[in-house]
């Protein structure tokens, strides 16, 4: 298959890589070449005039809560009227309110209920999602969330990331370490011995785990040779970002208490500065990630979702590149690139997010001239149609 006249966004070397009237050549389910029209080689191939259009790779939600149970509007209204979300987690609403709902429904419902927001993302240009655990917080709801999560890659059109969650929040009825003792610890080796589970994460927080809590957690899945990522800096500051650099982590997530010496420690290790501004957003927060120092320190910075039910109810990832736009300062190339290409990179992905000879023929043909165009609409994404694994599905 062979995309003519198309504005390609290949998103190659830091930058939107714009080629004008350029052409994507796909052999298999693989990108075989990219360049100006022009310069094809003749061929009997099948040809698709994408009639000036924009192609981008397609877009990577690289954290999200997606697969649960439930929803929290209830929350939402009680913080309007006063309530704040550690008030409300503290009273065992939170995170705890999803474990409730999630713990109760059997795989099958997870999965009825979380396919309808996958399907909202695929239909704004996703096709990769990562997916956390971190509703169950008992081994077998764990286990049954990322087999939900695995499930999602066989019934729709997208590849799925999962990551093991367990260091999400205190279950009610236990001290934090020996919650990590008891089930995060055999959960995660029993989710790693199963194949469940391509990364591992944490949430490093004063209503959540300690950055000592989580060097244990790190530490064990170092043993399992499993990446790492954390939820860092989001309410507070506890140097989560720079115990996840130190443990090499592909990604630190949130950032809005990030600190100098966190954005210089995660320069150095590579670690990608994942922004989710629909969080912040929701929260209502003020202090905004410290995006001007991340891009001085030549941190790579991802957007995401974070699709959850309590703090961020998104599945527009578009939505979220022009929150991180409108709220953050971040400039809508950086913002696509967060969507793709860092991305990848915060999944530990190099054959994804860009488009180049050898990458995966994931594509997405936009409604759109200018790659800008994503990032300024608010709420309503022009896709065109969608390319998966080298065939159009939409
Ligand atoms: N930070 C978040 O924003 C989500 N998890 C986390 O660690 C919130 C999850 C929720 O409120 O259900
Ligand atoms: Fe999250």
């Amino acid at each position: 298959m062979i995309l003519t006249n198309a504005n390609v966004a290949t998103m190659q070397e830091g930058s939107y890589g714009l080629i004008e009237a350029g052409a994507v050549v796909i052999e298999g389910d693989r990108i075989a070449w990219v360049g100006p029209t022009a310069a094809l080689p003749p061929s009997h191939d099948q040809r698709i005039d994408c009639g000036g259009r924009l192609v981008t790779p397609g877009l990577i939600d690289c954290h999200t809560h997606v697969v649960h149970a439930g929803n929290r509007a209830r929350e939402f209204e009680m913080r309007l009227t006063g309530a704040s979300y550690e008030e409300i987690a503290r009273a065992g609403g939170g995170i705890v309110a999803t474990v409730r709902a999630t713990r109760a429904a059997s795989e099958e419902a997870l999965l009825a209920q979380s396919l309808p927001r996958v399907d909202q993302m695929l239909a704004e240009g996703v096709t990769r999602i990562e997916v956390k655990s971190g509703y169950g917080l008992d081994q077998e709801t764990e286990l049954q969330m990322l087999r939900a999560a695995r499930r999602i890659a066989t019934l729709r059109p997208v590849r799925v990331s999962t990551t093991f969650l367990g260091a999400h929040a205190v279950p009610p009825d236990q001290t934090a370490d020996t919650y990590i003792d008891q089930e995060v610890l055999p959960t995660l080796r029993q989710a790693a011995a199963e194949g469940l589970t391509d990364a591992v994460d944490g949430f490093c927080e004063g209503i959540a785990f300690s950055p000592a809590q989580i060097a244990r957690v790190f530490a064990e899945a170092k043993a399992l040779g499993l990446p790492v990522k954390l939820h860092a800096e989001q309410l507070s500051n506890l140097h989560g970002a720079t115990l996840a650099a130190l443990h090499g982590a592909l990604s630190a997530d949130h950032l809005e208490y990030l600190d100098e010496d966190g954005v210089r420690a995660m320069a150095g290790a590579g670690t990608v500065a994942v922004i989710l501004p629909g969080a912040f957003y929701m929260l209502r927060e003020t202090q905004a990630p410290p995006i001007a120092l991340l891009r001085q320190y030549g941190v790579k910075m991802a957007v995401a979702t974070d699709c959850n039910p309590g703090t961020a109810p998104m599945t527009s990832l578009p939505l979220a590149m022009n929150m991180a736009c409108t709220l953050f300062r971040m400039t809508p190339e950086e913002t696509l690139l967060g969507a793709t290409a860092h991305a990848a990179t915060a999944l530990g992905l190099t054959e994804e997010g860009r488009i180049a000879p050898g990458c995966r023929a994931d594509l997405v043909i936009w409604q759109a001239h200018h790659p800008a165009e994503l990032s300024a609409r608010i709420g309503a994404t022009p896709i065109h149609s969608r390319i998966f694994g080298g065939q159009i599905d939409a």
